[in-house]
């Protein structure tokens, strides 16, 4: 059960609206975190962790793996989504029901009921990795949101506008924190800020971003 209403936690940072229909959800995941993390190491056993060719064929400074009937990958061929493991050539990971229960929590916590993801983007960041500007479009229908979970190490989010010229606001993403957005924030430009190396706590020197989206 989320207890954060009835007794708030004066250690997480409110709630933050970042869109009419975009949330920053202060440590929505932190009564997860245990079961994520028990999830992503059965994940990385199966598909490992791996930095993936981009279209220009540059090497991501991300490492990244997937759970769910779709994954998110790319190669020179472009991005896509692809019902098996390209490094495996076996379907991805089954989404962990613990890692849907969160993501329709938080989905709802935002304003999107019925969200039944079935892609799971895991993206694991080390000192100095970046995500450049970029929307999220590949999936085949924007009416479902994207819940972003952020673990490890603090993140500054780069969160922009529909056009890439736009201006760029930034939000830090401390351990626990959930990002949902959708509708007409749906196709906003974001990336992430190059990692800066501060040790947490439980994770060390690495920030785990899992990323649900609705992508069939
Ligand atoms: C990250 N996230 O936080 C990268 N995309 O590591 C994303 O690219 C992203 O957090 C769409 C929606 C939420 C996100
Ligand atoms: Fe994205």
């Amino acid at each position: 059960m989320f207890t954060g209403e009835l007794f708030p936690n004066p250690w997480v940072l409110p709630n933050e609206q970042l869109g009419p229909h975009a949330w920053v959800l202060r440590g929505c995941a932190l009564p997860h975190v245990a079961e994520i993390l028990v999830a992503v190491a059965a994940i990385e056993s199966a598909s490992p962790f791996r930095h993936m060719l981009t279209p220009g064929g540059h090497t991501m400074s991300v490492a990244l793996t997937n759970c769910g009937a779709l994954g998110w990958t790319s190669d020179r061929q472009g991005y896509r989504y692809s019902a098996t493991d390209p490094l495996t050539g076996q379907a991805w990971p089954a989404m962990p029901a613990a890692l849907l229960r969160l993501a329709r929590e938080a989905a709802a916590q935002a304003g999107f009921g019925q969200f039944t993801p079935d892609a799971c983007l895991i993206n694991r960041y080390a000192p100095g990795a970046r995500m450049s500007l970029h929307q999220d479009r590949n999936e085949q229908d924007f009416s479902a949101p994207i819940v972003s979970v952020s673990l490890g190490m603090p993140a500054t989010f780069l969160f922009g506008g529909r056009q890439r010229s736009d201006p760029v606001s930034k939000v830090t993403l401390v351990h626990g924190d959930v990002a949902v957005w959708g509708a007409g924030d749906r196709l906003r430009f974001h990336g992430v800020a190059p990692l800066k190396d501060k040790p947490h706590p439980l994770l060390g020197s690495q920030r785990i971003n899992l990323t649900f989206r609705k992508a069939a």
